[in-house]
């Protein structure tokens, strides 16, 4: 999601590729060859091919300044963005990775439930946190929209199974909506057939 919405927003000419992964949950062969790892997603530019979602969003920044997606070199606002960046995809995203999959985080299944626990504590504070951080702000950087944000969109949708719901915070709702007001956020939505809650309706 961040990383299509990323190219929408920046007017990229991008082409969409469909993983499909086969019973045994596993990634086509011809998708191992550019991401060995096999998960979602990878972007290939020309021959450069990067993974990870916020690697994905950096470089779409980079290739397109006027975007705004990565404010300039140099900038507070660009050390910022990285800082937001980096904590959503190596905190939030990793303890939502352990309440949607706790078989990957232990051997023992009877201690599965108690790993979901504490992933889900662990979520709750963080989107407190989170919602704390965008009181009397529109975007999570600075004034304007930057990459986290997207990311932050496509991680307040994550949080939709969680109690409460990531987006019965207010800040957050309030950003998830504005989000989604951003044409190319509206693209990506539409191109993924996403289901949307329905207060954005
Ligand atoms: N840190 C990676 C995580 C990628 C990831 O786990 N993607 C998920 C889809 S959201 C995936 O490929 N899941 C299939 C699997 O884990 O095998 C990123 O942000 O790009």
């Amino acid at each position: 999601m961040a990383a299509h919405a990323a190219l929408a927003e920046a007017g990229a000419d991008y082409e969409l590729a469909l993983v499909e992964r086969n019973e045994r949950d596993e990634s086509p062969p011809e998708y191992l060859k550019i991401n060995p790892w096999g998960r979602v997603p990878t972007l290939e530019d020309d021959d450069l091919v990067v993974t990870e979602s916020a690697a994905i969003v950096l470089h779409v920044g980079d290739r397109f300044p006027e975007s705004g997606l990565v404010p300039p070199v140099g900038t507070p606002e660009r050390t910022l963005v990285y800082r937001r960046l980096i904590f959503l995809t190596n905190t939030l995203q990793t303890a939502l990775m352990r309440w949607f999959y706790p078989d990957r985080y232990t051997i023992d299944p009877a201690g599965e439930d108690a790993l979901r626990a504490r992933a889900a504590e662990d979520i709750r504070g963080i989107y407190d946190q989170l919602e704390g951080d965008l009181e009397g702000r529109e975007w999570i950087v600075g004034d304007s929209r930057t990459g986290a944000d997207l990311y932050l969109f496509m991680l307040t949708r994550w949080g939709r199974f969680q109690e409460p719901a990531a987006w019965d915070r207010p800040n957050l709702r309030a950003h998830f909506l504005r989000s989604l007001e951003l044409p190319g956020v509206r693209r990506m939505v539409e191109e993924q057939e996403l289901d949307l809650p329905e207060f954005s309706s």
